[in-house]
Order: structure tokens, then C-alpha cells, then sequence
């Protein structure tokens, strides 16, 4: 009679395996439900309670659409390429597919273990050539289109994992992955046009059900801004103009001075005429040591120089102002000049203060009444009104010649025309998302299909060349010059040109990790298919995915990367819509018993496996639904964990009892057992849909609790009405108790139950009548009732006619279902 998890478990496991139930049909004319988990990496410590969360709620989620009568796509595979494995065999020398593979299996175990229903026939491994073949097929079409080049670029460098990073992968300066300062170098890098998309990649946000957090994120990250690009006229002899771009034209009258990015073109294109070339070059070579946090962060004390021999001239006023030379201007942004209004910007403010530079309000608050007399026409005054930081918000024009008392938002207009007629400015669209440096100078990744000859320059591999698989190799140490590992394997690295077949060199970058996640859920749509990346029949039964969950950790680098890669195969016809993941639901964190993030280091990591060993899987399912709502960050403890192994083991008993009470004969429910559950089946169907699985779970236990206190009145269709719809939550337990009930077939084929909503809404509810907030009377209603009925109601009872003769009353305080509460004046 007791619950021996252990035993449950490893039989229906096994039971399900051999039956396939959960293998999913490619095709059918069901409707279909693609469900899926961001595939984790096959870390060498296993998987703690944390990941096991997010793959509870697909689980719970796909088993409910299987049993609604969806086709439901549920995988799982290995993001497999990266640096901890590769990191690895630096210290053991053991080849990064060994640790890998042994990695997989290990948690492909913890999986199994869990009850999990993923169809394991479609399992992918971004490592696998038979998988990254098409990753590289991928980057080649990119390539054909001129989405993939080549570059130069200052890029952002980790000394400590000696490779290249994406900005994405840099966190305030910091190595995403280990956390070391990022330093910056100059490299030959490859380099993908996401910019392109920019545009698309934000409007398309509006399209999809993502949580609002992270789609601002993206917003942000993308960065767009509308303003003008305007030119300056310069004194030069050459006639060199200074573009620069701007969300504030409105504030013309107040540029006193340009500043040119230590990088700008211009500075070694003037140089003739600059008088202390010497000066500013110094500067530059100092400014280019620094990080591009350090550069832009508002507190650093300002640093320039002034570009001596050369003077720009104000459009708006044709007032000669100075060109300096400063590294608070990005050389990536805009056009990597600013027109600089220190009175309304703060940066250019504290640069005006140390240099000495006029500072003109052109801009006044609003609220204040601006009064004539209060406009100051001569610059003088002007810098001597003492202001002491810039006025960063929108206002009335002050000091602006005819566009004087002008709103802000008026003026940005009318000066931009203004100047646009006489050919000085245009509108203009900027994006602080920048391409994505996408070559990693390390041994554990894709290799990018690319030759480089002599004569033909940069050739593509065929598509009959791939996959281009990964050498073997003896020696792990990246150069730190920034060459990969592969370029000293010469018998792999020297090769023929595909175009002349003369001798030429592959390139030795690998691809970042996450080239292989930017396209993994297409893959599993047709996992085995030799021919293409995906049959496009099939990918048009499947796609878009319809629930995706994951941390939130990965909102501007793998979210944003796999948009993109979608998009680009959009535009090929090689996918059917426009976005790839249509609902994304984050899960929050499961802290340890002390509240903090599990690390190894910290020593508080919880595995599932012992858990799961004392309690079992039903168990740590049951309890990691029930511990809070499931999107927020909630910390372990293990007095939930037992308290959900006691619910379970009431279940257990109490319907084992039925079971052998009854005989295993048809008994009736009472009128009140059946309301009872199917007040259970609406609140979980409910529940389930706005993934509040937390509250799905207190309402079992409380149907429990009704059932222990009623037994007599609980029958077997009660009962089993209650099993099927616990079956996703706990499906193993269900799944013995539904066999020992006598059916043969399993649980999880069932239908998921509908409940009679007729039966639900005439329930009786006891209404609460106040005066002043205290208790005066109770009545049995109906549920549904109005305000105004309630009023009514509570004005026919006697007993509150009482505690009212004489009196008015002030208002009425309605809680629908619960109380009314009158109070009198
Ligand atoms: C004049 C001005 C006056 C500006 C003012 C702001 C306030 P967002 O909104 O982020 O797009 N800017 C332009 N290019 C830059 C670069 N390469 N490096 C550093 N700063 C740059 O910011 C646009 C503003 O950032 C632009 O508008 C420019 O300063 C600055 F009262 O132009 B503004
Ligand atoms: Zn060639």
C-alpha cells in the first residue's frame, strides 16, 4: 500500500518508451502544438533543480495539448559547442566530443528520469557534422548575399579566454563568460550585416507574445533614434564638410563647438591644415587604450583636444565655432561627430565647463511663463549666467532668432526643414545595434566554410564540400596572437582553391556558440533529413514555435541572433514566418535554501537526482510547479518538498482505499463531489492556459482535502475525472493509480477533460453583509451577483434595516462573490 516512487517510476518510464507515445507525428491533419525548451548545454555538472523548472512547465504544458488532441512537436537536443568543454581538454588534454558525448548521456539520464515526454528520436547536437553541415550552409547563404564579410575591426578582446567577443557577449566591460576587463584589438574578423534588419528586427517586436521586459530589452539594445544629419561648412581650404547627427536640432542656436571621435576619417584627411597635428595625434593613440564603457560613462572627467587651423561654421547663424578632437564621441554612432549644445547636454556640459567653452540656454521649461525681458540676446551675458547642469528636457525656444517661443518638438521640425531646403540636412534614422562580429579565434566550434587564395581572394566552399568538418587536434592552447588553435594544423589549413585549384589557405576562426541556436527548433522539425535543412512542407505544418521557454538571460544575444538568421531565411523562402518563436515565457530562477543563485562555487547547488531519488520525480515536478509563479525567482526549501511528498501520498492512499472499498465498482459521486470537480477541472484548464501552475496545484489539494473529508460521496467518476487532469502534473503516479483503477491503455492518450460550466455557475456562494465594516449578516446566493442586486439584497434584510434606520448612506464598498460593506454617513 505505500507509495514506492521508485518502482512507479522506472516501470512506466520504461513503459512509455516501448509504446513511443510521445513520438510525434510529422504530418498529420490535427491541429499542431510546437513546444519548446531552450536546449541546454552539456555541462559536466549535470543539471540542477533551476533547469529542470522550465523543463517541467513544456512538459506539463505539451502533455494538457496532447491530451486537447494536438500534434504536439516536443524535442530536446545539445547546444553543444563552447568553451567550458574545450576549456576542458586544455587541462586534460581530453578531446572536447569525449567530454561532450559522456556529458550528454549523463543528463539525458537526469532527463529521462524527470518523466519528461520529449520525442528523443529527433534529438539534436549542434556538434554533430550531420547538424552543423547546415550551419554552415546557413553562413554561406549569408555570404551569397552579402550578409557575411570580412573587416578589420577594433574588436572586443578577452585576454583571459584569449578570443574575440560579440558586444553582446560584454557585460559593463566585462567578459560575459569569465568575467575578465575586455581589452580591444585589431583583427581581420568575420562579421555578419544583422544591421540590415535593425528595422524589421524592432517593428516585428509588436507582432509577438514575449514578456514586455524583454522585448524592451531588444528594443533598446536595437537602439533606434529618429533625428537629423546635418552639415557643418568648414573653414578649410579644401571645402570639408563635419555631418553629424543629431535628436536635437532644435538646439542649433546653442552648438558652440563640433567634436570629431579619436577614429574619425576626417582628422588624417585635414591633416595638412591642422596646426597641432602632432597634438592630436597624441591624444588619439592614448584615447584608443581605453574601453568603450570608460569612454562614454557620464562621470569620467572629460578629455580633448582642439583641432587647431580649421573652424566650423554654425548653419543656423553662420557663427564660426571650434572642432575638437574627444573620446566621448563613438566613432560607430551617428556619423561619429556630435554638434555639441553644452547648455541642454550634459556630456557636452562638463566638456564646455573644463575647456572654457560658451555656454548658450537656448531651451526653457515649459512651466515657467517666458517673459520677454527674460531673453538674453548677447552671448556674453549668456556665459555668464551661471547654470549648473545642462537642461536635458523639452521646452520653449529661447535665444533662437525667429524661432523664438517655439515648442521644442515644433522647432525640431522647422529648423530641420529650414536647413534642408538650403541642402544642410536631412532626416535621419540611428541604430545603436551594430553588426555581429561573429569569428571566434578558439578550436571548439563550427569552421567557417571559406578558403582564402592567393588570386581569388575569399572563396566560399561548395555546398558539396560540406560539412567542413572540425580536425582532430593534439594542442588546445589558443596563440593569444589571435590565430585559432586550427591555423597550426598545416595539413588542414593548406588546401585548394575551389575557384582556380591553385594552393590556398582554409580560414581557422570557428563560429561563435551561437551560431549553432540560431536555427536548432528547424532542425528538429525534419532532424534526419540528408537533403535539406528542413522540408518545407514540414516546416509550414510546424512553424512558428507556439510556446518557448527559457531564462531571460539570453534576451539580446541568442533571442536577437535567431531572429535574425530567421528573418534572412524568410527572405529566402526557406521559412514561412516572419518571426521564429511566436510566445516566449521566461522562468525565474530557483534560488538555494539560502536565497542565492546555485553555483558550484558557492557550494549550494541542488540536484534533482537526489531528490529524485528520495522522493521521487512526481514529487520534484509537483512541488517545482507549486513553489510560486513560475516566471518569478523563488528560493528552495525543503519543508515544500516534503509537504508535496505528503500530498502525494494522500492521493496515493486515499484512491488505493476507494479502489478497494469499492471493489473496483461503478460508484456514484454525490451532487456536491461532482461540483467539486469540476470546479477543479475549470480552474486547472484555466490555470494551465495563463500558466499559473502554482495555483492549479493548490486547487488538487484542496479538492483532495474536500475528498478525505467526503469520502463517501467521492465515486470512481469523480475520481478519475481528477486523475486525468493531474496526469501532466504528476504523471507517473496518475499513470499506476489509472492502471489500478483498471484501464489498460495509459493515462496520458486520455482526453483532457471539459468541464459542464453549468454546473459550476450555480454554485451557492455565502454573501457577506457589513455595516461600517463590521459582520451583520450572511446569505446564501447565487454567484454572479451585481453591485446594485447585492444593494438591494442587503437593504431587504431585516437585520440591516436595523443598523440603518435613520441614516444615509455615504457609499458602498462591493466585492463581487465575497461581501458588500455599507457605510453610513
Ligand atoms: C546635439 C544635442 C543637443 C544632442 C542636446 C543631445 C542633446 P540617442 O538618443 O542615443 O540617439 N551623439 C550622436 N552621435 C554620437 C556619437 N557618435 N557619440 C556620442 N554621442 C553622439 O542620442 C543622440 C544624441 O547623441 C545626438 O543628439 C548627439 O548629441 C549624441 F541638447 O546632438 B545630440
Ligand atoms: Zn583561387
Amino acid at each position: 500500500m505505500t507509495y514506492n516512487h521508485k518502482k512507479i517510476e522506472r516501470k512506466w518510464q520504461k513503459y512509455w518508451q516501448k509504446k513511443g507515445i510521445y513520438k510525434t507525428k510529422d504530418l498529420s491533419k490535427k491541429p499542431k502544438f510546437y513546444c519548446l525548451d531552450m536546449f541546454p548545454y552539456p555541462s559536466g555538472y549535470g543539471l540542477h533543480v533551476g533547469h529542470f523548472k522550465g523543463y517541467v512547465v513544456t512538459d506539463v504544458f505539451s502533455r494538457v495539448k496532447r491530451m486537447e488532441g494536438f500534434n504536439v512537436l516536443h524535442p530536446m537536443g545539445w547546444d553543444a559547442f563552447g568553451l567550458p568543454a574545450e576549456n576542458y581538454a586544455l587541462k586534460t588534454g581530453i578531446h572536447p566530443a569525449i567530454t561532450t558525448k559522456k556529458n550528454i548521456l549523463k543528463i539525458k539520464k537526469q532527463m529521462e528520469k524527470a518523466g519528461f515526454s520529449y520525442d528523443w528520436s529527433r534529438e539534436i547536437n549542434t556538434t554533430d557534422s550531420k547538424y552543423y553541415k547546415w550551419t554552415q550552409w546557413i553562413f554561406l547563404k549569408l555570404f551569397e548575399k552579402g550578409l557575411a564579410y570580412e573587416a578589420v575591426l577594433p574588436i572586443n578582446w578577452c585576454p583571459s579566454c584569449k578570443t574575440g567577443l560579440a558586444n553582446e557577449e560584454v557585460v559593463n566591460g566585462k567578459c560575459d563568460r569569465c568575467g575578465a576587463e575586455v581589452t580591444k584589438k585589431d583583427l581581420k574578423q568575420w562579421v555578419l550585416k544583422i544591421t540590415a534588419y535593425a528595422d524589421r528586427l524592432l517593428k516585428d517586436l509588436d507582432e509577438i507574445d514575449w514578456p514586455e521586459k524583454i522585448k524592451e530589452m531588444q528594443r533598446n539594445w536595437i537602439g533606434r533614434s529618429e533625428g537629423w544629419a546635418i552639415k557643418f561648412n568648414t573653414t578649410s581650404k579644401t571645402k570639408k564638410q563635419i555631418g553629424v547627427f543629431t535628436t536635437r536640432i532644435d538646439t542649433l542656436f546653442g552648438c558652440t563647438y563640433l567634436v570629431l571621435s579619436p577614429e574619425h576619417n576626417l582628422i588624417e584627411e585635414l591633416k595638412e591644415e591642422i596646426e597641432n597635428f602632432e597634438e592630436v595625434k597624441n591624444y588619439i593613440e592614448k584615447a584608443k587604450s581605453k574601453t568603450e564603457k570608460e569612454r562614454i560613462s557620464e562621470q569620467k572627467e572629460k578629455t580633448g583636444v582642439e583641432i587647431k587651423g580649421i573652424k566650423a561654421i554654425n548653419p543656423i547663424n553662420e557663427k564660426e565655432i571650434p572642432i575638437f578632437v574627444a573620446d566621448y564621441v563613438l566613432v560607430y554612432y551617428g556619423t561619429g561627430a556630435i554638434m555639441a549644445v553644452p547648455a541642454h547636454d550634459q556630456r557636452d556640459f562638463d566638456f564646455a565647463k573644463k575647456f572654457n567653452l560658451p555656454i548658450i540656454k537656448v531651451i526653457e521649461p515649459l512651466n515657467k511663463e517666458t517673459k520677454k525681458d527674460q531673453e538674453i540676446s548677447s552671448i556674453e551675458n549668456i556665459t555668464k549666467l551661471e547654470i549648473e547642469k545642462a537642461y536635458e528636457a523639452e521646452g520653449v525656444l529661447i535665444n533662437s532668432g525667429n524661432f523664438n517661443k517655439i515648442l521644442s518638438k515644433t522647432a525640431r521640425e522647422k529648423i530641420g526643414e529650414y536647413l534642408a531646403q538650403k541642402g544642410l540636412a536631412k532626416k535621419s534614422v540611428c541604430y545603436k545595434l551594430r553588426d555581429w562580429i561573429f569569428s571566434r579565434q578558439r578550436y571548439w566550434g563550427e569552421p567557417i566554410p571559406i578558403v582564402h587564395c592567393p588570386k581569388c581572394g575569399v572563396v566560399p566552399l561548395s555546398e558539396k564540400e560540406l560539412p567542413l568538418k572540425l580536425p582532430k587536434i593534439k594542442k588546445y592552447q589558443p596563440s593569444g596572437t589571435g590565430d585559432s588553435p586550427l591555423a597550426t594544423i598545416e595539413k588542414w589549413v593548406n588546401t585548394k582553391c575551389p575557384k582556380c585549384k591553385g594552393k590556398a589557405k582554409r580560414e581557422t576562426n570557428t563560429m561563435p556558440q551561437w551560431a549553432g541556436s540560431c536555427w536548432y527548433y528547424l532542425r528538429y522539425i525534419d532532424s534526419k533529413n540528408q537533403k535539406v535543412f528542413v522540408s518545407s512542407k514540414k516546416e509550414s505544418y510546424w512553424m512558428p514555435v507556439d510556446l518557448y521557454v527559457g531564462g531571460a538571460e539570453h534576451a539580446v544575444l541568442h533571442l536577437l541572433y535567431a531572429r535574425f538568421w530567421h528573418k534572412f531565411l524568410y527572405d529566402l523562402k526557406l521559412v514561412s514566418t516572419k518571426e521564429p518563436f511566436l510566445k516566449l515565457r521566461n522562468v525565474g530562477l530557483v534560488l538555494s535554501f539560502d536565497g542565492q543563485k546555485m553555483s558550484k562555487s558557492k557550494g549550494n547547488v541542488i540536484s534533482p537526482d537526489e531528490i529524485i531519488k528520495k522522493y521521487g520525480a512526481d514529487t520534484l515536478r509537483v512541488y517545482e510547479m507549486f513553489m510560486g509563479p513560475f516566471e518569478q525567482a523563488i528560493f528552495w526549501s525543503n519543508e515544500g518538498i516534503k509537504g508535496v511528498f505528503r500530498f502525494l501520498n494522500k492521493v496515493w492512499t486515499f484512491i488505493l482505499e476507494y479502489i478497494k472499498e469499492s471493489k473496483n465498482k461503478n460508484v456514484k459521486s454525490s451532487f456536491r463531489a461532482i461540483k467539486e470537480v469540476h470546479k477543479l477541472n475549470k480552474k486547472v484548464d484555466e490555470d494551465v492556459r495563463s500558466m499559473k501552475f502554482n495555483t492549479a496545484i493548490s486547487a488538487f489539494m484542496e479538492f483532495l482535502n474536500f475528498a478525505l473529508q467526503n469520502k463517501k460521496e467521492v465515486g470512481r467518476d469523480t475520481i478519475e475525472r481528477f486523475l486525468v487532469l493531474f496526469a501532466p502534473f504528476s504523471p507517473h503516479l496518475t499513470e499506476e493509480l489509472w492502471h489500478k483503477m483498471g484501464y489498460k491503455s495509459s493515462i496520458h492518450s486520455q482526453k483532457w477533460p471539459k468541464y459542464d460550466a453549468n454546473l459550476i455557475k450555480d454554485e451557492k456562494k455565502i454573501f457577506i453583509i457589513q455595516v461600517n465594516g463590521k459582520l451583520r449578516d450572511k446569505v446564501e446566493i447565487k454567484s454572479g451577483i451585481s453591485k446594485e442586486e447585492a444593494e438591494k439584497l442587503a437593504f431587504s434584510r431585516e437585520k440591516i434595516k436595523k443598523w440603518m434606520e435613520g441614516k444615509k448612506i455615504r457609499k458602498t464598498i462591493f466585492v463581487p462573490e465575497r461581501l458588500i460593506n455599507l457605510i453610513l454617513e
